[in-house]
């Protein structure tokens, strides 16, 4: 970082100066203002022998020229002398500036560099062409996991703020996280989300903070709703926000935010001033986070800027609105004209955020993140949408509502196509998001990678430009990104994890172009409780291949057991009140029961007998006989079970034939029982009697195979099929 001969970009206008001597160094202080040459001796301090010389310099100048402009430079440079050559050459001074640019619900299809043709974003352009661009950056699919993840370093099943509930209330110390109950109908019961962010962590901005830096905050915070969880207890200096999050108090002034009293709907509670009436929020948050580092510029800063834009309500400048509602997509996908209005907004944000730096001389020591912290919304304002089906007039959306039926009628926010759904799914639409990053002289300008990258490795990415130490005993799940970034190296980790235990509650890893999902139950919508994806292939998730790829599933869903149990994730616990009744069962899974009912545990179903001769019947088996049944069962008991069927035509199941005993051993181990079924022709229905009449009997897997190695399948395992 120290290097003498590095080169350094002046002004962001395409002027190079190296500075292989002093000399130069020196030559330009005679031109230049002390913002400059503090950044110049930030870049590059000079140490020993260069530093008495340009001390003794500098004080030459000075008594020769006591009334020049330079006064107040070489002061300011003399200061800066003074700690580097006290000895301290990795004093603050040194260290870049962090900016992070948070968009909140931005999608990876949402800006030009990223392939939009609809929406109008030239400075994300312009940051294109300066920052490296990734391609496979994730997020989690919903705000707050990802915001905790970037201040921690860690993964959402390790920080616990696992859903977007930074906004309700704190959990009483020491209650369970995992809810009393669940409805019948669920086999689990699925651990709640933390609903602020561990204050024990060290945050991103204390540590910055301890090494010196300015740390400020400013815009959707959703990590905590009551004041003990405010960004100022996380380690910023500066905080601009307003409880609740998730949106904005408003996005035009007055935003009626009151100064003290218990945050809640109708009562939002922060730091956020009214400005002139009508002043639009993401442009307030940029005239605060742009006075922050004006205000920063004698040590580093660390400027948090969480964008509220462009998440819900999705307040709109009209005028921006109208234009793009006379356009349309070349490719035919995003037509949403407050959408855009939206991100034209926050694009001129980042726009004068950046002119600021460059005309601060601050651009060069900067690395600037940009980011956003889930994928596009495509859900919310639809003519399906429930939330908005009941407003009517009288109710507070309802102005808001009558406004989006005017300006884009039923659409949703956006469209992230070719990715797969959106923002609270784990498809990629949901969690893949832009990211940018920008730091001249060590980033090249307009270069793009496919590393797999996440929130989780923000926090060592950054303290590893800042080269400051992550705290000894934290435990950082992320990786810098400073080999990717500067093009020296790769990541060492083999895969990547999400972990979403809520909506459709499931768990993906990435690794290389194969993506697995896992489910811990089928849902109505997503039956499958695995789906492998090539993403090289087929960046749409649109071909499940986890059956015709069992070993690559078995290989994939083995690293995610391996992360479950490394980052103390709470996985979901069967639920006690669940009954696999006729009809839940028969919807997901074709099996029903009779004299017996279904419990479901953690990798299995339990029978337990309710009445004489219990069995699963089921209508799904359409395999041509003869077949080959193997069960995967365990039961303490054990006993003498049967198999049972009838073919096409038979009305009844025949008295003494077309029936096969099995024995299923007593004990705690697993046992695979198999029996040859000489079935002819394909059957009707198929009965499984178990030996689950005065003890219950555990299933984990039903198969049948026919000749040809065709099968069907009951996998309750969450492991392989
Ligand atoms: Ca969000």
């Amino acid at each position: 970082m120290h290097r003498p001969d590095r080169e350094v970009r002046e002004g962001g206008k395409a002027t190079y100066l190296q500075y292989v001597g002093l000399g130069d160094v020196m030559h330009s202080m005679t031109s230049r203002n002390s913002k400059k040459i503090s950044a110049a001796i930030r870049w590059n301090p000079p140490s020993g022998e260069a530093a008495d010389t340009m001390k003794a310099f500098i004080v030459s100048h000075l008594s020769a020229n006591p009334a020049s402009d330079l006064m107040k430079s070489v002061n300011a440079v003399l200061i800066l002398l003074a700690c580097h050559v006290a000895g301290t050459p990795a004093s603050a001074l040194d260290r870049p500036n962090i900016v992070l640019f948070l968009v909140d619900d931005m999608g990876w299809m949402d800006s030009t560099p990223y392939g939009s043709q609809y929406y109008e974003t030239p400075n994300m352009q312009r940051l294109a062409q300066q920052a490296m661009r990734f391609t496979d950056a994730y997020a989690l699919p919903l705000c707050s996991p990802t915001r905790a993840s970037i201040l921690s370093g860690q993964y959402s099943s390790r920080h616990r703020v696992t859903s977007a509930s930074g906004h309700r209330p704190a959990a009483s110390e020491g209650a369970s996280p995992y809810p009393a109950k669940a409805p019948p109908n669920r086999r689990f019961l699925y651990a709640n989300s933390k609903n602020y962010l561990d204050l024990n962590l060290p945050t991103l901005a204390e540590v910055l903070q301890q090494a010196g830096y300015r740390t400020g905050h400013f815009g959707k915070w959703h990590l905590g709703l009551s004041q003990e969880h405010w960004p100022d207890k996380y380690g910023f200096e500066v905080a601009f926000h307003a409880q609740p999050s998730p949106g904005p108090p408003s996005y035009f002034s007055p935003y009626g935010v009151h100064r003290a009293g218990r945050p809640s709907g109708r009562h939002h509670v922060g730091t956020i001033t009214d400005g002139v009436d009508g002043e639009y929020i993401t442009d307030r948050l940029t005239d605060e986070a742009v006075q922050f580092v004006e205000a920063s510029q004698d040590r580093p800063f660390f400027l948090n800027f969480w964008h509220y834009g462009v998440h819900g309500p999705w307040g709109h400048k009209e005028a921006y609105t109208a234009e793009f509602a006379k356009k349309q997509d070349p490719r035919g996908k995003q037509r949403n004209p407050i959408m855009a209005s939206m991100l034209r907004s926050v694009d001129e944000s980042l726009g004068r955020l950046m002119d600021r730096l460059e005309e601060l001389h601050l651009a060069e020591n900067t690395l600037f993140i940009f980011y956003s912290d889930n994928g596009g919304n495509v859900h919310s304002r639809t003519y399906d949408d429930r939330k908005t089906a009941n407003v009517k007039q009288g109710h507070p959306q309802f102005e808001a509502i009558q406004d989006w039926r005017k300006w884009a009628g039923g659409e949703p926010p956006t469209n992230n196509r070719p990715l797969r759904e959106g923002k609270g799914r784990i498809y990629e639409g949901g969690q893949r998001v832009p990211l940018m990053i920008r730091w001249p002289g060590h980033i090249e300008a307009g270069a793009t990678t496919d590393a797999v990258v996440g929130p989780i490795d923000v926090y060592p990415t950054i303290l590893d430009a800042a080269g400051v130490a992550k705290p000894a005993e934290h435990i950082v799940d992320g990786e810098s990104l400073l080999p990717v970034l500067k093009q020296t190296g790769r990541l060492h980790r083999d895969a990547y994890f999400t972990w979403f235990p809520h909506l459709v509650p499931a768990v993906s890893v990435r690794q290389g172009e194969w993506k697995l999902i896992r489910r811990f139950e089928p849902h109505p919508s997503y039956p499958e409780v695995f789906e492998l994806y090539n993403l090289n292939a087929d960046i749409g998730e649109t071909e499940n291949l986890a059956k015709q790829m069992p070993k690559r599933v078995r290989q994939l869903d083995a690293l995610i057991d391996q992360f479950v149990e490394e980052t103390g994730a709470l996985y979901p616990k069967p639920n006690p009140a669940f009954t696999g009744t006729a009809k839940s069962f028969d919807t997901s899974e074709g099996l029903v029961p009779r004299n017996c009912r279904l419990v479901n545990t953690v990798g299995a179903i339990r029978v337990d007998g309710t009445g004489r001769l219990p069995f699963l019947g089921t209508a799904r088996v359409k395999l041509r006989g003869p077949l080959t049944m193997t069960l995967i069962a365990r039961s303490a008991r054990g006993g003498k079970g049967r198999v049972q069927w009838k073919t096409k035509g038979q009305d009844d199941f025949p008295e003494s034939e077309q029936r096969i005993s099995y024995d299923l051993p007593a004990g705690e181990a697993w046992r695979e029982v198999k029996a040859e079924l000489p079935i002819q022709g394909q059957p009707q229905i198929v009965r499984l009697y178990l030996p689950a009449e005065t003890s219950p009997v555990e299933l984990r897997a039903i198969r049948f195979q026919d000749g040809q190695g065709r099968t069907k399948v009951w996998d309750f395992s969450p492991v392989s099929p």
